[in-house]
This record gives structure tokens, C-alpha cells and sequence, in this order.
């Protein structure tokens, strides 16, 4: 079985993305004057709730407020998530925020060895675009012939949908992929979808349950494409062995 794909996350995967979002986040609540600052720690629980509206709504929901004060801030949540992207954006496009370790020699390597790449994120398509660009330059983007965005689905992370449809765009089976997450949300979300997942966790995820990766890692450095479509999909047994699997297959049709 051989490996047409690799899916990659984006923020904690690619690049060490979330404390930048936290700070826009809290840059977005200062402008609106708000009074919110998430701290790291707020963050780190936060995190749970994948999408940035959603996590605003989900701290909204957490004030205790009257249903009218809920009413009024909840409506504002579109007009804040903008905000926070906008200033997200310009933070990574001047350079903010590198790809981890190891994520653009895998990238490489897997290009050069014929295998297509493919982005299934809950973040925004502006969020993927600022990143690619900055830290790949401008062909940055058309790299990854499938790039799926939190918005093109109906369930985000946890949910498989995001990396359901990007098989379909792709063409694929489950199978014939790896998916490459950093966290719980992206590591049930991938296995949901029937991947066989690499992860590795950074400073907001490390406490998560990870166990149930195929491949668990500090990072990707060092990690070779030949290395890692091995693990994922064995070659097949040698000669000898196949054969004898197979007579023992036909022995037991007859
Ligand atoms: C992680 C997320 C995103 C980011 C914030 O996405 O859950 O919500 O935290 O980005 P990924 P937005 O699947 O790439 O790990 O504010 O654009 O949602
Ligand atoms: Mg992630």
C-alpha cells in the first residue's frame, strides 16, 4: 500500500501559531474595550473549543451575563473575529511566526518523492494563506493542492469533516494519507476520519491525551517522508512470506 498523501493541521502543527492567536484575540478585546484578557492559562482551556468564534461564544457563555447582555456580545462575536484575524494576519505576515522543526524538509521530501500535500485545518483560509506565504514564499499556497478551512464544514474538529472532505477533494481513501495534528481535537478528528496520524504536541497541547497517535513525536525534525510511509504502510511481506500467506488464503477458499 503506498502513501498518495500527506495531510497536514495548520496552527500547532505547521507552526507554533497560538500564542500569536492569543494575543490578536486580546488585541481584538482591548479595541472593542471589553475588558477580556485570556491569559495563557485561559488559553490553554480555551484550546478545547476549536474555531475562534466558537471559542469567543464559549467564553461568552462562561460570564454568567443576563440573556440580553449574552444577546448583544454574542452578536458581536463576527465583527471581534475579523478583528482578531486581521491582526492576526499582519502579525504572521511580517514574518511572526516559523514553521516548526522539521515541517518544510518533510514537505520537500515528500514533493520529491511524487506524494501530494493537503491542508485540513479549523482555522481560516486569510489565517492558511498569511502563514504559507510568509514562511514559504509566494508558491507557498499552490504547494498543497487540497486546502480545507473550518468554514467549509459543518462540525469542526473533533468532527472528522474536515479531513473527510479533504480525502474527497484529494480523490483517496483514508488509507493512502497520513494525517499530521498537534492536538486531542485534531488527533479523534483525524482517526475519526480513518488515518493513520503523526502528532506533535507543543507547549498548549503536551498535557493532552495523545496516546492514541500511530506516531508520537517531539517534533518532525529529522523525520524522512521514506521513513514515515514505512511506518504508515509496511512494503509488503518478502516473497516467500506473501506466498505462502497466499496459498494459505486460497487453501482456505477451497
Ligand atoms: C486550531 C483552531 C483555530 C485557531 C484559531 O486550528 O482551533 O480555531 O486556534 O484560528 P487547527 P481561528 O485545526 O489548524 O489546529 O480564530 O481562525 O479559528
Ligand atoms: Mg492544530
Amino acid at each position: 500500500m503506498s502513501i498518495d498523501a500527506l495531510i497536514f493541521d495548520v496552527d500547532g502543527t505547521l507552526a507554533d501559531t497560538e500564542e500569536a492567536h492569543r494575543t490578536a484575540f486580546n488585541a481584538a478585546f482591548a479595541r472593542h474595550r471589553l475588558g477580556w484578557q485570556w491569559s495563557p492559562e485561559d488559553y490553554r482551556s480555551l484550546l478545547d473549543i476549536t474555531g475562534g468564534k466558537e471559542r469567543i461564544t464559549h467564553y461568552i457563555d462562561g460570564l454568567g451575563l443576563r440573556a440580553s447582555e449574552r444577546f448583544w456580545l454574542v452578536d458581536l462575536v463576527p465583527e471581534l473575529h475579523a478583528e482578531k484575524t486581521r491582526i492576526y494576519g499582519a502579525f504572521v505576515a511580517e514574518g511572526g511566526v516559523p514553521l516548526r522543526p522539521g515541517v518544510e524538509a518533510l514537505i520537500d521530501e515528500a514533493e520529491a518523492a511524487g506524494c501530494r500535500l493537503a491542508i485540513a485545518s479549523t482555522t481560516t483560509a486569510a489565517n492558511i494563506d498569511a502563514l504559507l506565504h510568509a514562511t514559504l514564499g509566494p508558491r507557498g499556497l499552490d504547494r498543497f493542492g487540497v486546502i480545507v478551512c473550518g468554514d467549509q464544514v459543518r462540525r469542526k474538529k473533533p468532527a472528522p469533516d474536515v479531513y473527510r472532505l479533504a480525502l474527497a477533494q484529494l480523490g483517496i481513501e483514508a488509507d493512502r494519507a497520513i494525517a499530521i495534528e498537534d492536538s486531542s481535537n485534531g488527533l479523534r478528528s483525524a482517526q475519526a476520519a480513518g488515518l493513520w496520524t503523526v502528532v506533535t504536541p507543543n507547549f498548549w497541547t503536551a498535557e493532552a491525551d495523545l496516546s492514541g497517535a500511530d506516531l508520537l513525536r517531539a517534533d518532525l525534525k529529522g523525520l524522512g517522508f521514506d521513513a514515515l510511509v514505512h511506518l504508515a504502510a509496511p512494503a509488503p511481506l518478502p516473497g516467500l512470506v506473501n506466498s505462502l500467506l497466499r496459498d494459505a488464503a486460497q487453501g482456505s477458499r477451497s
